[in-house]
């Protein structure tokens, strides 16, 4: 049995889908990054940078209960737990960890401030909203220009990178970037053949109805962004 610790946000889903994929048992941990769920020491225990996703598996790889943070090591720890979606081929796997990493340095962050300074930030920093808005793009360019060439991202069989990146680009959260996927139409068709899996529809239908994107309260901000986040632990 697999604990997964887990919000509804594009990191979050990353876990919930990988874990739908692959059939292995779990059971959903809720932390409510808005109310500062994530700073609580039991959690920190598993997750010290007060991030979600993490998971606790407790059947790891010496019998015992062994806990997983960060999202990329938790999809390759999954995939090669069901022996699914990363290839053995040396070649092949080195293709899904490229696109894999390229999502964890690259999609995630980047992604990840274009959507704080264009929706989320309390005042207008043009510098910022243009330099990760320029970022975004360049990136969603980037995906576009090579999924042109096949049907994934890391060639003709979906991967860990697939189910990295999807949340990424799903509608809800391509608002924040205020990008036109339609400039980016290889792009959008790999979104689309994406959301078609049952999987990746249960990974993100949990908890669902509690995600909020932009306005957060001002006790979500504080947990988020104010100096809950900074203080000394
Ligand atoms: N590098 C981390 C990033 C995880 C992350 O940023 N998670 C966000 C939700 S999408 C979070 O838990 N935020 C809580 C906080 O900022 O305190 C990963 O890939 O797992």
């Amino acid at each position: 049995m697999i604990d997964l610790y887990y919000w509804p946000t594009p990191n979050g889903h990353k876990a919930s889908i990988m874990l739908e994929e692959s059939g292995l048992d779990y059971r959903l941990r809720s932390v409510n990054i808005l109310e500062g769920e994530q700073f609580e020491p039991a959690f920190l225990a598993i997750s010290p940078n007060n991030r979600i996703p993490a998971i606790v598996d407790h059947d790891g790889p010496d019998g015992e209960p062994f806990p997983v943070f960060e999202s990329g090591a938790i999809l390759m720890y999954l995939a090669e737990k069901c022996g699914g979606l990363l290839p053995q081929d040396p070649a092949a796997r080195s293709t899904v960890l490229q696109w894999l990493f390229f999502q964890v340095g690259n999609v995630g962050p980047m992604f990840g401030q274009c959507g704080h300074f264009l929706g989320y930030a309390p005042e207008k920093v043009p510098y910022a909203m243009k330099r990760y808005q320029d970022e975004t793009r360049r990136l969603y360019g980037v995906m576009d220009r090579v999924l042109a060439g096949r049907s994934y991202l890391a060639g003709d069989v979906y991967s860990i990178a697939d189910v990295a990146t999807y949340p990424w680009l799903m509608p809800k959260i391509r608002e924040l970037h205020q990008m036109n996927i339609d400039d980016f139409p290889h792009l959008r068709d790999w979104v689309e053949r994406i959301a078609e899996r049952p999987a990746v529809q249960r990974g993100t239908a949990l908890l669902a109805d509690v995600m909020k994107i932009g306005s957060p309260s001002e006790e979500a901000r504080e947990a988020l962004f104010g100096e809950r986040q900074f203080g000394k632990r």
